[in-house]
């Protein structure tokens, strides 16, 4: 990996953003746009909101992109604050208006200062608006008031207001089909997640507590190459492994307990969303294999059914019939497996969905769960988790014994292609690989 320059990854990037800002300005026409970066915290690493980054491979807190296509010279601006000598001093240096035409490619770049006075100007020449509400208090204030100067007095008069829209559900399709630089970074980050939950396999022993596993996998992700942790580390023992959110991480495992650990890197802004089950041990107990088999058995039946033109809901459905079928023949579940699918009688055990889109977001937007149109297809080059599990409670009423308090689940990355799927994320994990790599 080559980081050529401090303020960005690859020049591949940077044409990249200009081709996502050139296809959304065709779903978006004759509107403003306006999509905030967000605001950094006092000492916390700062993150631009994904939208903002998606289209300008830039992280600069404060600034904001416009798409101004009625402005005939210069229609992509950038709004953001000036680098100060002290910002240099304290914080260090990052790009400033200058880097953002000179290097970023944008049209032209104005001090943030100038954003108000720029939107009473544009607001005047647009009917259509569309932002990124909730990312920049400040932008939501200039627009709302800006909407309603002149929006109010015309309602009055016409009944009828400019629109103003979420821009969320108009990019989230785009986002979902990732491009071939998105394409590429996912395929590496979940490689070497993947490598680091496999030394963690090999590594752990018995006595370890689940802040040491913790600490292992992230110390992980940065020796094979990430930059961060994609999200808040799941490192659950014992019991805690049916909890599907634990992220106190912090009990003693037993040495006949399950370890579950759901991590991933993020690399070069990327995201990777994997999760190993593993007895601390070495080598799983029977009641501990039997459940392991049919979470595994479920995950490869649904690697078998992703594919484009299939729905998502068949890959969901895909996984509660052998889940299901799994538990009737385990003597967890009682009765025939119609009945037990009909009536969900499975969902105190599987209660989550099978996957989730993924990218610059570990949950990247799904154009379903932003009410624009549903995700009925699976198309190529949708990257998503796939992580069946199933999870039974210490307490669970009319359940054997011996499966009590354990919890499994197996989490793989994969891209859609276009005659199956690709598992990005190594999936080396039969209950017989697993010991094998334990030793
Ligand atoms: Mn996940």
């Amino acid at each position: 990996m080559s980081t050529s320059h401090p303020f960005f990854y690859d020049q591949a990037e940077l044409r990249a953003c200009k081709r996502r800002r050139t296809q959304l300005l065709r779903s978006t026409g004759k509107a403003l746009v306006l999509v905030p970066a967000g605001s950094a915290g006092h000492l916390a690493p700062f993150r631009a909101a994904s939208d903002f980054y998606y289209l300008t491979a830039m992280s600069v807190a404060g600034a904001v992109l416009v798409l101004d296509p009625l402005s005939d010279q210069k229609p992509i601006k950038l709004f953001m604050p000036p680098l100060t000598e002290r910002e240099r001093q304290w914080d260090g240096a990052r790009p400033g208006l200058e880097e953002a035409t000179s290097l970023f490619g944008l049209d032209a770049a104005f001090p943030r200062a100038d954003l108000a006075g720029f939107l009473e100007a544009a607001m005047g020449r647009y009917t259509e608006v569309y932002w990124v509400p909730t990312v920049d208090p400040q932008l939501d204030y200039l627009l709302m008031q800006e909407w309603c100067r002149r929006a109010a007095p015309i309602a009055v008069k016409n009944g009828l207001p400019a629109a103003l829209h979420d821009l969320r559900p108009a990019l989230a399709p785009q986002r979902l089909i990732k491009d071939a630089l998105e394409i590429e970074r996912l395929r590496r980050a979940g490689k070497l997640s993947a490598a680091a939950h496999r030394t963690v396999i090999q590594n752990i022993r018995p006595g370890f507590d689940e802040r040491q596993v913790h600490a292992a996998i992230e110390k992980a992700f940065f020796d094979h190459g990430g930059d961060a942790i994609a999200f808040p580390t799941i490192a659950a023992g014992g019991s805690n492994t049916t909890i599907l959110h634990y992220v106190a991480n912090n009990q003693p495992i037993a040495d006949d307990a399950l370890v579950l650990v759901d991590a991933g890197a993020r690399l070069q802004q990327y995201c990777s969303d994997i999760t190993r089950t593993f007895p601390i041990r070495g080598r799983f107990t029977a009641a501990q294999r039997d459940l392991y088999r049919v979470v595994y058995n479920a995950q490869q039946a649904v690697f078998k059914a992703a594919r484009p033109g299939r729905s998502f809901d068949l890959l969901q459905k895909t996984a509660v019939k052998v889940l299901a079928q799994g538990m009737l023949d385990l003597g967890i579940l009682q009765g025939t497996l119609d009945e037990v699918i009909e009536q969900e009688r499975f969902k105190p055990f599987y209660m989550h969905g099978i996957g989730h889109s993924l990218g610059l977001d570990v949950h990247d937007p799904t154009p379903s769960k932003l009410g624009g149109k549903q995700l009925a297809k699976l198309e190529p080059n949708i990257v998503m988790t796939v992580e069946p599990g199933i999870y039974i409670p210490s307490n669970a009423p009319g359940v054997p014994r011996k499966f009590l308090g354990i919890g499994v689940r197996i989490e793989d990355d994969i891209l859609i292609g276009e005659q199956g799927c690709e598992i990005l994320t190594d999936n080396d994990t039969s209950p017989e690989e697993i010991e094998a790599m334990m030793g």
